[in-house]
């Protein structure tokens, strides 16, 4: 380091993430409110989780679309900017939605989706371990063994079935990678054969709305997947909360000492 802050004057653009993420499209209109002069770039969760490593490793400055929870903040010196407008709004909670019929169809699988709840410290601990190399199917079986009376909650007067197909999809952001794992791992215990698929964000919301899939853990409200639930609200089932105290807004290391609202980034 040679001890100097890093601005926010040769930045040009966000790192974002994927197109159908809620979160690029809050940052669309905080481009818009905050009258940024930055483009915003479209990639992936693990394209910007790569640059955020690199730009790190040179102390250099960048702003990112982030959330909570993510192991980036064990793994980071980071900062939320403040949001003065509310463009991001506030806590989030993730639920969880099935297609009509699942209940009547696949009771089990259904009870156990409906008992899904855990807390960033829980997910934290499969993030981190998938962060670290290890397949997340692994992960998602060793935080399982770990957990076990956590788990026995979900799995608490759901019987045995022998083996009946159930399908999740997800998008490929490191929470849910985590969370439909897991879920993907329980179900499996209780005898289901999983198959999870990951697809882009709209795709996930309306094969749960088409019956196409059966289920997905990865609902973020009330704002960050807004459009999408205005949408198929009718069509879906929504089992509730499966993790609350989520968050989403702009991201920056703390070597960034001037840049503390999205305002500073005008
Ligand atoms: N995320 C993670 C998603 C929801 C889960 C914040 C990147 C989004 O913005 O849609």
């Amino acid at each position: 380091s040679n001890g100097e802050s890093v601005d926010a004057s040769d930045l040009r653009e966000i790192t974002g993430i994927d197109g159908g993420a809620g979160i690029m499209a809050a940052t669309e209109t905080a481009i818009d409110t905050y009258g940024l002069d930055l483009g915003l770039q479209v990639s992936s969760g693990a394209a910007m989780t790569e640059a955020l490593g690199n730009a790190i490793a040179n102390e250099e400055a960048i702003v990112v679309t982030g959330w909570t929870p993510h192991w980036k903040f064990g793994a980071y010196d980071l900062k939320y900017l403040d949001d003065p407008e509310g463009v991001y709004g506030g806590e989030e909670s993730i639920h969880t939605f099935t297609r009509e019929g699942l209940a009547e169809d696949a009771p089990e699988a259904n009870a156990v989706l409906d008992n899904f709840y855990w807390t960033e410290d829980d997910m934290n601990a499969v993030m981190v371990d998938i962060q670290e190399g290890m397949d997340p199917e692994e992960a998602a079986a060793n935080w399982v063994d770990e957990n076990a009376d956590l788990v026995s909650e979900w799995t608490d007067g759901v019987d045995q079935v022998n083996g009946e197909s159930v399908s999740l999809a997800y998008v490929s952001w490191d929470s849910e990678i985590a969370s439909t794992n897991v879920v993907k791992t329980v179900l499996e215990s209780v005898g289901y054969d999983v198959e999870l698929s990951s697809m882009e964000s709209a795709f996930m919301w309306t094969a749960i709305a088409e019956g196409e899939q059966d289920a997905m853990v990865a609902g973020w409200l009330p704002a960050t997947h807004e459009a999408y639930y205005e949408d198929y609200k009718d069509q879906i089932v929504d089992l509730g909360v499966n993790f609350e105290g989520a968050k989403i807004g702009l991201v920056v290391p703390t070597y960034m000492e001037d840049v503390n609202s999205i305002e500073d980034l005008k």
